[in-house]
């Protein structure tokens, strides 16, 4: 059932499961082994790491030498022992000041490497050998089609060399790498080079040595050694200094690397203009991988990249992902002083770094595209993503206070949450006192490892403000629900918004807000305050009820609220179809329409399911649909119309969306999917003639631009084209065959082939066989094209998907060792995939953990994050069957004999936590 209404029972289900989600997370609390407030300072420091790599096929030597010196004031007791951190280490020999410590002097276990007495000052040189070639959870360092490459952040710096591998020791690393010539004639590290040449009496060997001056964690760490080919330019820096820029790739790739340099110039320079932050060393470089755990990872001066993350050409790249890549490139680059100049105390602080730095990359982003649809996107992915984790056994905050594994912390809450509450720093702020906050942080905690409270302690002594409230934002786990209600004097001419939080520690929310009529936007005379001229405000909620009055209104407005997602929560108004749909036609705010339009879908999705029982259609309202109208002529008739919002406008709430905003459990996937595609059919059909004329012929354009203009063209074309196919008028069938044979982009040929691959049509089941293997036989020898043909297939909502996924993953074309063709099949299937994942017969859910368990022995993270991410972990709000048969998928998992603990805590808490209900 969905509830759109203001409802007492809708009402107590949100504060229901915020509740819920509390204790659940305190449960997390009490069987975690690594707890926030257990952190002590460290004992010892190291000021120099030098590191010696000496990569050989058979064994690779790390030797390093430690500059060790103790911290802690031991007050005349005897100092504790020196413990370092290692895994998968063999160790070879140890010395202390020059001097062998035999094996009564240290003890070694599968963690550690422990040595009783240490003087205050030493030297420690450390022999190692490991085994890249046998990594295959590619943490630390590993071997990957040719090259070694590492990763290091959280924790994979202790699977290289025994060290005090946590965030808070921060030291000046030099680092030598010695290998073949030939097959290895890149050899890269952070910082400058300061020295390279054979090796003695081995010349078919050399070596590079690499130095970076600033102080950093092992997190940040890298290198990458291989025959790669690279490019180069510079940018001249504020202060005029020259930065040389070198992008790495593998031969085939790196013609594909220019618009990451571009990208890359035009982030050097948003960062000085915007936060005033220069880059620091002589040269920074990008290495891109085929097989990276991540999108990307921020290693100082050497950002590694995995290639589906930057290998940008429209020919083989969709437009969406060239604007996600973009972002990612802003976001890691931007890291270069929020991360690693300033730094996280430990890993509870990743926040401090992650949502800071991602909100940097949204804001560089909405320089670049159109500001509204990068607001609604972002938006999407809380609302969907984010909001699902939070009302979930994996909901924590911001800044958790326990972990088991600390990669499965690296979540959507931590990042884009996190973005949310800096944002709204920023809103309650002003640019002005944002800005003076941000360069007072940058400046207190240059070169230091630090925490959430440092950095909104620099937002207080900027502002003067007193943001004790606003941290519960840090600490309160959940997503806030916000009911407002309303109530119009017409004698007084007072409009009051009552506002009521339901929360049990009341947060320090910014709800921007503006009032329509029929003729516009209202002025607005908030009481008690001087508001003179305003037509939006921001309104600061702090107590659990709140009511706000507006004087001289003159008749019943319409409110906006939250207006551009001014706070990360679910809120709630009684909004009728006609105040929607007269926000949709008056504001001129882009998300704003969108938001009002989303809403006004949801209750129309809502009557249709509603109705399904007797076979009937919901009618769209007229003025809903001459609104549409209107926009497609103008669409095709105005030059300065944002396309890429009208597509927007255009596209109905997904599944995932309806999920997370509106529904009440038990919610029936296929009653949704069902109402959706009558809605859309009937839009579609509608409008068909209006869709005919937008869309006309297929044009090809060359050379393809990825202007934002051309893109937002694509983006409305490729809309409007999915709207004829699902008239399922032949005509337009074919059409969308052309457009998918004659495209010579990414992003026209994939959206023909998804709308064919979806299309139930007789006409179309011959067309999408003929498409996909077309498609197939085009691009096979382009692994990150397969891909998306991978996702095509795995994302359609027709029967028999399932058995699909299950032959690509047989196929040629997928290697399950490839975290991102492995994330890419099942995880289109089982997040994006909801008709087909949640078969009554319970076989997705079986597919899921069957696969789960298989990666989990060849690469747990990724293993972990397939399972965090889909919809097995919300069960509760499936019905009673569903939710038997995805808890005894569970218990499988779980009772799996030697799961990775990255695994194990999320089925435990998938398990434990809903104990009661199951
Ligand atoms: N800090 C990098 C991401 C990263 C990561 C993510 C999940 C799990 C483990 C991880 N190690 C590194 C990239 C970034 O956020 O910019
Ligand atoms: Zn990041």
């Amino acid at each position: 059932m969905l509830g759109t209404e203001l409802s007492g029972k809708s009402l107590m289900a949100d504060s229901l499961a915020i509740e819920e989600g509390k204790e659940l997370y305190r449960q997390t609390l009490k069987s975690a082994s690594v707890l926030l407030k257990d952190y002590r300072p460290p004992d010892y420091c190291i000021d120099q790491t030098q590191l010696h790599i000496d990569l050989k096929v058979e064994e690779t030597i790390v030797t390093s030498i430690l500059e060790v010196r103790r911290i802690a004031n031991t007050r005349g007791k005897q100092p504790n022992p020196l413990v370092l951190d290692g895994v998968n280490l063999e160790l070879i020999s140890l010395k202390i000041d020059g001097n062998a410590l035999d094996a009564s002097q240290y003890l070694v276990d599968e963690t550690s490497l422990t040595i009783a007495n240490v003087p205050e000052l030493f030297t420690l040189e450390c022999i190692t050998k490991i085994k890249p070639e046998e990594n295959t959870a590619l943490v630390g360092l590993y071997r990957t089609q040719g090259l070694y490459c590492t990763q290091c952040e959280p924790e994979g710096f202790r699977r290289i060399t025994y060290y005090l591998d946590r965030p808070d020791i921060l030291s000046e690393f030099t680092t030598t790498i010695v290998a073949d010539k030939v097959q290895f004639p890149v050899l890269l590290s952070n910082g400058n080079q300061i020295a390279q040449g054979d090796v003695v009496h081995d010349t078919r060997r050399h070596y590079v040595t690499w130095h970076d001056p600033f102080k950093k964690p092992s997190a940040i760490f890298a290198m990458v050694a291989g025959d790669l080919e690279s490019i180069e330019d510079t940018f001249t820096t504020c202060s005029g200094r020259k930065v040389i820029i070198r992008i790495f790739a593998d031969n085939n790739d790196i013609a594909k690397c220019h618009y990451a340099m571009q990208v890359t110039k035009q982030a050097m320079a948003w960062d000085e203009k915007y936060y005033g932050r220069e880059y620091d060393l002589d040269i920074f470089m990008i290495a891109v991988i085929a097989e990276f755990n991540v999108g990307a990872m921020e290693n100082k001066g050497l950002n590694v990249y995995r290639a589906d993350r930057i290998l940008i050409d429209p020919q083989t790249t969709c437009d969406d992902d060239i604007q996600s890549m973009t972002e990612t490139i802003g976001h890691e680059y931007f890291h270069n002083w929020s991360g690693n100049r300033v730094t996280c105390r430990d890993w509870f602080q990743l926040t401090l770094k992650e949502g800071f730095t991602t909100y940097r990359g949204f804001q560089f982003c909405h320089d670049l595209y159109s500001r509204s649809v990068k607001r609604i996107e972002e938006t999407l992915f809380i609302r969907t993503r984010q909001f699902a984790e939070d009302a979930s056994p994996l909901s924590h905050p911001i800044r958790p206070e326990a972990y088991q594994a600390i990669w499965n912390f690296y979540t959507s809450t931590v990042y884009q949450k996190g973005a949310e509450v800096v944002r709204m720093l920023h809103t309650l702020l002003g640019q002005q006192d944002y800005r003076k906050g941000c360069d007072l942080f940058f400046d207190r905690h240059d070169g230091q490892a630090t925490t959430t409270d440092d950095f909104i302690a620099a937002m207080e002594s900027a502002s003067n403000r007193d943001l004790a409230q606003f941290k519960h934002w840090y600490t309160q786990s959940g997503t806030p629900c916000i009911i407002v209600e309303s109530d119009f004097k017409a004698e007084l001419r007072q409009f009051r918004l009552t506002v009521k939080q339901c929360a049990s520690q009341p947060l320090h929310i910014p709800m921007a807000i503006s009032l329509f009529n029929r003729q516009g936007i209202m002025p607005l005379h908030l009481q008690g305050q001087d508001t003179l001229g305003k037509t939006l405000l921001v309104l600061e909620i702090t107590q659990g009820e709140q009511v706000f009055t507006f004087e001289q209104v003159s008749e019943h407005p319409v409110p906006s609220l939250f207006r551009d997602f001014s706070a990360p929560v679910k809120w709630r108004y009684p909004y009728s179809q006609q105040d929607l749909i007269l926000i949709l036609e008056q504001d001129v705010n882009g998300f704003c329409q969108w938001d009002a339009a989303q809403r006004l879908w949801v209750k129309l999705i809502e009557q249709q399911i509603a109705t399904s029982a007797s076979a009937q259609i919901v009618q769209l309202p007229a003025a809903l649909l001459a609104f549409y109208r209107r926009l497609l002529i103008r669409a095709g008739l105005e030059e300065n119309i944002d396309k890429a919002l009208a597509a927007q406008l255009l596209s109905l709430p997904n599944e995932a969306y309806l999920t997370e905003i509106e529904a009440l459990p038990p919610i029936d996937v296929d009653a949704i999917y069902l109402a959706c595609k009558a809605l859309k059919q009937q839009f579609a059909v509608t409008l068909k003639k209006e869709f005919e004329q937008y869309y006309g012929g297929y044009t090809i354009i060359e050379p393809i631009s990825i202007s934002k203009e051309a893109m937002a063209e694509r983006a409305l074309r490729n809309k409007v084209l999915e709207y004829l196919v699902e008239t399922k008028d032949p005509v337009w069938i074919d059409r969308c065959h052309q457009q998918f044979q004659s495209a010579n982009n990414m992003t026209d040929s994939i959206a023909a082939l998804t709308y064919l691959v979806n299309s139930e049509t007789v006409q179309a089941d011959n067309l999408k066989r003929q498409a996909l293997a077309a498609f197939y036989d085009r691009w096979q020898q382009q692994p990150l094209v397969i891909n998306q043909w991978l996702a095509v297939q795995a994302k359609c909502p027709l029967s028999g998907t399932l058995t699909t996924v299950q032959d690509l993953l047989k196929s040629p074309a997928f290697d399950i060792k490839n975290p991102s063709q492995a994330s890419t099949l099942i995880g289109s299937f089982s997040m994006n995939n909801p008709v087909n994942f949640h078969h009554p017969d319970g076989s997705g859910f079986q597919f899921l953990i069957d696969q789960v368990i298989k990666l989990d022995k060849i690469n747990p993270q990724i293993a972990s994050r397939l399972l965090a991410r889909s919809p097995i972990i919300n069960r509760w709000r499936y019905d009673d069957k569903r939710q038997r048969l995805m808890h005894c998928q569970l218990q499988r998992l779980q009772a799996h004999p030697e799961l990775s603990k990255e695994v194990a805590e999320v089925a435990e808490k998938c398990v434990n936590g809903f104990q009661e209900n199951a």
